[in-house]
């Protein structure tokens, strides 16, 4: 039986954090072995330049990921990876797709407009059409799931109309993509839980290379609410429900067995143990990190990227021939 494509990336653009991880990297990771896909998984490098950097930070940022994707548990053996801007072919299809783009479609898209704020004028070309370089990374490979938040839907709508579009104009190419959602925990800023955790909060933000004092201290500072029971509440008791959160995701017990355990008991019992939790959650992965050298990171991202290669390369010349480049 031949497995459905899987595809995702996520951007190298600062330090991964706690939000990250459960929203989408432990998440690969468990598509990865359930086996029902053939899972390819990219850093998005060329979508993070239409953000500002440095070309040392870059790299370092590239290497970074890279790293972050083996320690967190993604491998070679098992799903395809990669770093985008190493196949040409990425771009290439989104120059061809950007033809069949309507301006007033990415005109649309709820993140450029957020992202470029009153400024859209200003704002690089690139992050105007970052869902068209999105649409063909996943419509390179005949995706059929692609795991993403739910601030993505909207850019794979339009992968799926240029797909049906492209399709319609010169032949069956693209396959549609279908957007895959787990129920992923959304955690919340410690120092002010009515924000999503955040690396612009970097007070209430869990980073996954925090050594375990900085995450003691940043969760012996994380707001609690009024009163004193340790219970789920989100509207009443936001801080307390999202270190019930962040307990329950990293220790796999159930909130409402958190709930019973420390009934009776205070906040600080609380905070510490949760402190705990994540600093015991996070060794595993910084040890393994520690061991991954950039030198052996980037020889997995290369070998990746030349399967990958060959496949996004055949595409191209089906497509190049559909439109009659060739
Ligand atoms: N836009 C995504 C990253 C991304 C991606 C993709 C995800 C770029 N290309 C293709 C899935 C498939 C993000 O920022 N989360």
């Amino acid at each position: 039986m031949i497995k459905p494509v899987l595809i995702s990336g996520i951007q190298p653009s600062g330090k991964l954090h706690l939000g990250n991880y459960l929203g989408a990297l432990k998440n690969f990771v468990e598509l990865q072995n359930s086996g029902k896909y053939r899972c390819f998984f990219f850093i998005a490098d060329l979508h993070s330049l239409t953000e500002s950097y440095t070309p040392k930070e870059k790299k370092a940022q590239i290497e970074d990921l890279m790293r972050s994707y083996l320690a967190a548990g993604l491998s070679p053996a098992k799903a395809t990876l990669f770093a985008q801007s190493s196949i040409p072919a990425h771009s290439e299809l989104a120059w061809i797709l950007n033809t069949i783009t309507p301006m007033g479609e990415l005109r649309r898209m709820t993140q450029f407009k957020e992202k470029s704020g009153e400024g859209a004028e200003s704002a690089n070309v690139g992050l105007f059409d970052y869902p068209v370089l999105m649409a063909a990374d996943v419509l390179l490979y005949d995706t059929a799931a692609v795991p993403v938040g739910d601030d993505q839907d909207q850019h794979l709508e339009l992968a799926r109309t240029l797909a049906r579009k492209f399709n319609s104009r010169f032949g069956k190419t693209f396959i549609e993509p279908k957007a895959l959602h787990t129920n992923v925990p959304r955690l919340m800023s410690l120092d002010d839980p009515q924000k999503k955790m955040s690396k612009s909060r970097p007070a209430g933000c869990l980073f996954l290379d925090d050594a375990p004092a900085e995450i003691r201290a940043k969760l012996g500072r994380a707001t609690t609410d009024s009163g004193r029971e340790i219970k789920y509440d989100e509207k009443s008791k936001p801080g307390i429900s999202n270190l019930l959160l962040i307990h329950s995701s990293l220790s796999g017990v159930s909130i409402s067995s958190l709930e019973k355990k420390y009934a009776g008991k205070g906040y600080a019992d609380f905070k510490r143990d949760v402190a705990e939790v994540v600093v015991k959650a996070l060794a595993l992965y910084q040890a393994a990190k520690k061991k991954i050298s950039p030198t052996k990171a980037c020889a997995a991202f290369a070998k990746g990227g030349n399967a990958s290669a060959k496949i996004a390369e055949k595409k191209m010349v089906e497509v190049k021939k559909k439109v009659g480049l060739i």
